[in-house]
């Protein structure tokens, strides 16, 4: 790749000598599953998940209600669960615990992999701040560099007033445009940075995870449930992804691997009538913590979305206060659809919380600055990984710092 442009000692220092190659996912690419290839993504729209039998979307009829047929539900329990679908394929492992890379420290990961993100802000600003003194036009490239890194308007203009109320025709150089870049980040996120809360008063306290496809909902659960293993809680996992026995599959190599129990049910099976179990099984054993996988769905299909919302009423007809937290997972490479997900997952799913994952390696980790800023909703974890360990609660600070490419 040609340099245009002698790398400044602050990117020498990073090891940053040249402008990382961005391939740019189209804006509608919703699916952004690594190993999904083009076709599955358009099996999944026409027909539901890759691997799933054709299906007509649910009607209240052909739903059971746990309530008034528990029997039924009983009878769909006591069918082999482990038996997997014909033709659907294995998920691929999930990396064991020991077989993540040698550890570093929680920023450096985060500021790793954030590298392409912050790289990006960084080379182009290097690229915009060539004089010495702040005028219109080089914040009007600035500006158009914060909006194009998924920032969004209000905070590249956020950043670009201060600049010119504190800066302008002053000298300025690049490290004075990063700190504000990272104060204002951090100044939009500090606010929903947010734990997620496990009220010990709810008992059991149902997650319920939803998301799109391949968004990270399943190796989410089984991040999650190893932590809550580790505070010594114990916790029950659903496998809500009904339709494809291979995600079933998935839930339990989790579930193995930290010696949880897994309620399943075969393929095709109503997922209401699973998550009804699960809270009822919890309920009666003293299980501190129900954590819910649901299949992943598109946004736009109304008919899985309104699915979603059957199974939130039917988990209420055993605890009415349930679910506890119903956290969309965001994938992170996905860009600006991910502002539509969060809206319509929470319009039907009364989403609580986000939790962003494949923050490791993404050129597009600008989108979560606008995320909150335009829903408000708290981020409780991200993830940089695919192993056990990779899940984080979420940090603004760490987050500024790592895409303002601060040390
Ligand atoms: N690099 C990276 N990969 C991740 C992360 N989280 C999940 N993945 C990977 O993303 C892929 C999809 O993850 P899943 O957990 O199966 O996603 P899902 O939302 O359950 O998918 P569906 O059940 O198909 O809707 C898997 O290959 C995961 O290993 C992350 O934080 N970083
Ligand atoms: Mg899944």
């Amino acid at each position: 790749m040609a340099e245009n442009k002698k790398p400044s000692l602050w990117d020498r220092m990073l090891g940053r000598t040249q402008a990382p190659a961005e391939p740019t996912p189209p804006a509608d690419d919703q699916d952004s599953r690594d190993a999904a290839p083009p076709e599955m993504q358009v099996e999944w729209v026409e027909k539901g998940h890759p691997g799933a039998p054709e299906r007509e979307p649910p009607t209240p009829e052909d739903v059971t209600d746990p309530l008034e047929h528990p029997d039924a539900i009983e009878d769909e329990i006591t069918g082999d669960p482990e038996a997997p679908a014909e033709g659907s394929e294995p998920e691929p492992a999930p990396p064991a615990p020991g077989q993540a890379e040698k550890p570093r420290n929680w920023f450096q990961r985060l500021s790793d992999g954030l590298k392409r993100s912050s790289d990006n802000l960084s080379n182009s600003i290097g690229a915009i701040f060539t004089k010495r003194r702040l005028d219109e036009a080089t914040l009007q490239d600035l500006e158009d560099t914060l909006i194009a890194a998924d920032l969004g308007i209000d905070t590249a203009m956020a950043i670009t007033d201060r600049l010119r109320a504190e800066k302008f025709d002053k000298d300025i150089s690049t490290d004075d445009v990063r700190e504000v870049l990272a104060a204002e980040v951090e100044s939009v996120l500090g606010p929903v940075a947010e734990p997620l809360a496990i009220d010990p008063g709810k008992k059991p306290f149902v997650i319920l995870m939803v998301g799109v496809n391949g968004s990270g909902k399943t190796t989410t659960i089984g991040k999650l449930t190893a932590k809550y293993k580790a505070e010594g809680r114990s916790v029950l996992l659903a496998a809500g992804d009904t339709f494809r026995a291979a995600a079933v599959e998935q839930l339990q190599v989790w579930g193995q691997r930290n010696d949880v129990e897994v309620l399943t049910r075969p393929t095709g099976a109503d997922a209401s009538g699973l998550a009804f179990d699960a809270v009822a099984k919890a309920q009666e054993t003293g299980t501190d913590i129900v954590i819910i996988d649901t299949a992943g769905r598109l946004q736009n299909r109304s008919e899985l979305m309104d699915e979603l919302e059957k199974i939130i009423r039917v988990i209420k007809k055993r605890d009415a206060t349930a679910p506890h937290a119903t956290l969309l997972t965001l994938d992170a490479t996905t860009g600006q659809n991910a502002l539509n997900q969060v809206e319509i997952f929470g319009q039907k799913a009364g989403v609580t919380g986000l939790v962003m994952t494949k923050l490791d390696g993404t050129a597009r980790g600008g989108i979560l600055v606008a995320i909150a800023r335009k829903f408000g909703l708290p981020i409780h974890f991200i993830g940089v990984g695919e192993s056990i360990g990779d899940l984080e609660p979420f940090s603004a600070a760490d987050f500024a710092r790592a895409i303002a490419g601060r040390e």
